[in-house]
């Protein structure tokens, strides 16, 4: 017994000396030596475009979260489709994703001043980071040292993202495979506080939420009413504000909006089934036990290390739209 917990110790210390451990992730000031501006010139590439268009804040946090989700973060949410492969790009156009073009804005200004050096998973990264804070949220340091996948694949990206009809059973297995806890769960779908969906993302809880022309009795139906005027039956063109009213602006709205059940999607509302994550959400409501905007760094940090490529594996695209 004793000899075996020596050889632990001893192992461990080794693979620590040796880096094993720490290379295999990333860290913050990766590239210190290589491209000491990579931040300054991320940032100005998202002040650029998101000062100008503010609603574009929320689809690039959101690019980020389905890179990580879908394969890990490794910048595959990026690929265009081939002739042979549907990307996930595709499934994400159907979801609404936009923002290309700044990730892309962000990519040449690198490639100038430190040419292959910063990959697209980790502007990725950065941008998430920079959107957020631009718009009144917290600010976060971002491990960086990821590198690009070489594989996009459309049918991944359809059963890995979790859904907006998903229980909260379904959710915490979703994000424990990945490594995330269930207060990750309950940080990170404060995200919501931005941007827009979809009715059809919610339609079935206004209008046949059990195939009955029945709405979802776990949603305010004052507010059914009020969303109803907006979409129409099997509306598939309509988006709606999911925060409205500061739909542009990261706060802890969100948390206010799921506790009065006016949460949009039915995986919003069933942070209110758990104990741990209804405590969470209660919590947020006061101002001064808030503490949302501390936690939601610490929770991408988390989020963007899921399935990192680092070392030797992956590459460092040149272009984020395809593979080298
Ligand atoms: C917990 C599981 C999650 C589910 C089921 C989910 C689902 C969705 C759905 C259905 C939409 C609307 C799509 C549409 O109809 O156009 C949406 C939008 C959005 N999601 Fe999530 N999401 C989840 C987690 C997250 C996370 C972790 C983040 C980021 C930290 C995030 C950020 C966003 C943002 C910012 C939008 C608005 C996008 C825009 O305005 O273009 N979501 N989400
Ligand atoms: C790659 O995708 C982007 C956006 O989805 C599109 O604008 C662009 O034309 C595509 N490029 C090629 C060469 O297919
Ligand atoms: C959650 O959803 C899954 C998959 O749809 C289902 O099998 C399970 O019974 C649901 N759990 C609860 C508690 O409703
Ligand atoms: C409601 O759902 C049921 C079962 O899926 C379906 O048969 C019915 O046509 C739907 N009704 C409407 C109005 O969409
Ligand atoms: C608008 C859009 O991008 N639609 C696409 C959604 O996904 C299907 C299946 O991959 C495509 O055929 C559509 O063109």
């Amino acid at each position: 017994m004793a000899t075996l917990k020596f050889l632990s110790i001893f192992i461990i210390y080794f693979a620590i000396v040796l880096g094993f451990v720490n290379s295999q992730g990333v860290e913050v000031g990766f590239y210190k030596k290589t491209c000491p501006n990579v931040e300054k010139i991320v940032k100005k590439a998202v002040v650029d475009y998101v000062s100008i268009a503010p609603t574009l804040a929320a689809p690039l946090l959101r690019m980020h979260f389905h890179d990580c989700f879908v394969r890990g973060c490794d910048g595959s949410v990026l690929l265009n489709s081939t002739k042979s492969n549907q990307a996930e790009k595709d499934a994400i156009a159907n979801l609404s994703l936009r923002g290309f073009q700044v990730i892309d804005a962000a990519k040449s200004a690198l490639e100038k001043q430190c040419p292959g050096v910063v990959s697209c998973a980790d502007i990725l990264a950065l941008v998430a980071r920079d959107a957020v804070s631009l718009i009144n949220g917290p600010t976060w340091q971002v491990p960086l040292g990821r590198r690009d996948g070489r594989v996009s694949i459309l049918s991944e990206a359809t059963t890995n993202l979790p859904t907006p009809f998903d229980n909260f059973t379904t959710l915490k297995t979703r994000f424990g495979s990945l490594g995330l806890s269930v207060k990750d769960l309950v940080v990170l779908s404060g995200g919501h506080t931005l941007g827009v969906s979809h009715c059809f993302s919610f339609g079935s809880r206004m209008y046949n939420f059990t195939g009955k022309g029945d709405m979802d009795p776990n949603m305010d139906q004052k507010y059914i009413a009020q969303l109803k005027t907006k979409c129409k039956p099997n509306d598939v063109t309509t988006t709606v504000e999911m925060d409205p009213g500061s739909f542009k602006t990261f706060d802890t709205d969100y948390y206010t909006l799921v506790s009065k059940r006016r949460g949009l999607f039915v995986s919003d509302a069933t942070l209110l089934t758990d104990k741990q994550t209804k405590a969470y959400v209660l919590a947020q409501l006061s101002s001064s036990g808030s503490t949302f905007f501390e936690d939601f760094g610490v929770s991408m940090v988390n989020m963007g290390k899921i399935g990192v490529l680092t070392e030797k594996s992956g590459e460092i695209r040149k272009k984020c739209a395809f593979i080298n």
